[in-house]
């Protein structure tokens, strides 16, 4: 099939992409960012990484990496060939013939976006843009922010979007840790801001990415992830309803669950925990929970689950204090050996952690709390930095109850089992066990 002729700064642009000849600037070199520029420095592009933290930025131009789920060798060996750079500021940018944003979208304290990041990088950006420039925006946003916040800065520059420069949302998709879908080859779903844009970005991602997906907008784009990540919340918070309710009947919610999961279609395995965190699902729904608000339109759903969810700390704690006092032990003066404060188990990511909060309401229960994490050396709360132990037998042993919080890998639960008074396992650690002294949640 002979290939459609594109106007001619798309066709210029295209062939650049094809040769690889094609510069490449990612902002922001996070959990998305740097993979990402992994993947595009591997098949020879030449990447600029624009990264506002020094310590990131001086890191990666030592070829020393901070991000897991990209390889320690890989990163040297495209640093050492001048594939990788990093720098932290737009001087360059003009230089860049694709421009992949990957920054932060989080949410006010009152649970509404905060674009702060996504527009001020636009703004230096637009600063810089000349014809000939593909800019895709990557992090997950309400559908409209490409269109209708990103467009209007960058044709405040005189420039025209889907002649002179082009625009599209392709949504990052990484599941931190996940050994088995990685950004090669997970799908990628790509909308643009016009047909030339679509198409420039289609052969972008393509060169590096086994499977695009294309849809009819930036603003499609936008919406499939932040209804996948809608998909988990809710989901989630179905099986942390179930998980309170089972406690009120008596029933174990981690059996129910389990054999729910052995029928072989129309269902899929959730599991209900202390609560929910990282950067995406406890955020990006209410992202599109604001948007909807805009056309008079109440998402129930996400209200719903958001609730749920953010309610299994407190629940965490009021069983904790059932546990106790069933032993006779007052929460205001228990000793508690606390297993796991990261977001999910086997990283070191503890941001929005929920095994923080209920961290934090055992501590303003008066509870004396050692916290063991060998993922998590430290961590914050409310700018005040706690250590966690590694050397836990001790402290278990002398404890009145152990939590389990998160099941990282690296912990024998069943050491934790023989050691501590009572074991309130809230992730189902210890699958399968039964034994006086585990309590699950
Ligand atoms: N969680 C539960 N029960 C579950 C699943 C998760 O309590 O059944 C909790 C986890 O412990 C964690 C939180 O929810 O605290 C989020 O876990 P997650 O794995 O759903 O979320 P992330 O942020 O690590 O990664 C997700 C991706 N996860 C998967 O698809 C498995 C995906 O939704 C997105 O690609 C990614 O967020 C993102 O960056 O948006």
């Amino acid at each position: 099939m002979t290939p459609t002729a594109h106007p001619a700064t798309a066709q210029q642009l295209i062939d650049k992409i094809r040769n690889k000849t094609a510069q490449v600037a990612v902002v922001g070199l996070g959990y998305v960012g740097l993979p990402f520029a992994v993947e595009k420095a591997k098949v020879g592009y030449s990447v600029m990484g624009i990264e506002q933290n020094p310590l990131r930025a001086e890191r990666v131009n030592r070829g020393d990496n901070y991000i897991g789920d990209v390889d320690d060798a890989e990163l040297k060996e495209l640093t050492e060939k001048g594939l990788i750079r990093a720098v932290t500021n737009f001087e360059n940018v003009k230089d860049c013939d694709v421009i992949v944003v990957c920054v932060p979208t989080p949410l006010t304290k009152n649970l509404t976006p905060d674009l702060q990041y996504v527009e001020s990088v636009t703004r230096e950006v637009a600063r810089h843009l000349r014809p000939g420039q593909l800019i895709s925006l990557e992090s997950t946003t309400y559908p409209g922010t490409t269109e209708e916040v990103m467009l209007p800065i960058l044709a405040s520059s005189g420039l025209k979007v889907d002649e002179d420069f082009f625009l599209a949302h392709s949504p990052e998709r990484v599941d931190p840790g996940n050994q088995r879908y990685t950004t090669k080859n997970t799908h990628k779903v790509v909308g643009g801001v016009g047909p030339t844009s679509l198409e420039v970005a289609k052969e972008f991602y393509g060169q590096t990415i086994l499977n695009i997906v294309p849809v009819n907008s930036a603003k499609a784009a936008e919406l499939t992830k932040v209804f996948e990540n809608t998909f988990r919340a809710v989901n989630i918070a179905l099986v942390n309803e179930l998980c309170q309710l089972c406690d009120r009947l008596d029933l174990d919610v981690w059996e129910v669950l389990d054999a729910a999961f052995t029928k072989p279609f129309g269902i899929m395995p959730f599991y209900p925990g202390p609560g929910v965190g990282g950067h995406c699902i406890p955020i990006d729904p209410h992202y599109l929970e604001w948007k909807a608000k805009e056309v008079n339109f109440n998402t129930e759903f996400i209200a719903l689950a958001g609730r749920i969810n953010r309610s299994m700390p407190e629940f965490v704690l009021e069983k904790t204090q059932r546990i106790l006092n069933e032993r006779g032990v007052a929460l205001s003066r228990a000793k508690i050996v606390q297993f796991g404060i990261a977001y999910k188990a086997d990283l070191d990511d503890w941001r929005e952690s929920p095994a923080i909060e209920v961290f934090e309401l055992l501590r303003n229960s008066g509870a004396d709390v050692t916290v063991v994490d060998s993922w998590v050396p430290e961590f914050e709360l409310h700018r005040e930095s706690f250590t966690t132990v590694s050397d836990w037998e001790a402290a278990t042993a002398a404890c009145d109850l152990a939590i389990i919080t998160t099941h990282h890998k690296n912990v024998d639960y069943q050491r934790v089992l023989e050691v501590a008074p009572v074991v309130f396992d809230t992730r189902n650690a210890l699958k399968g066990l039964l034994h006086e002294k585990l309590i699950r949640l």
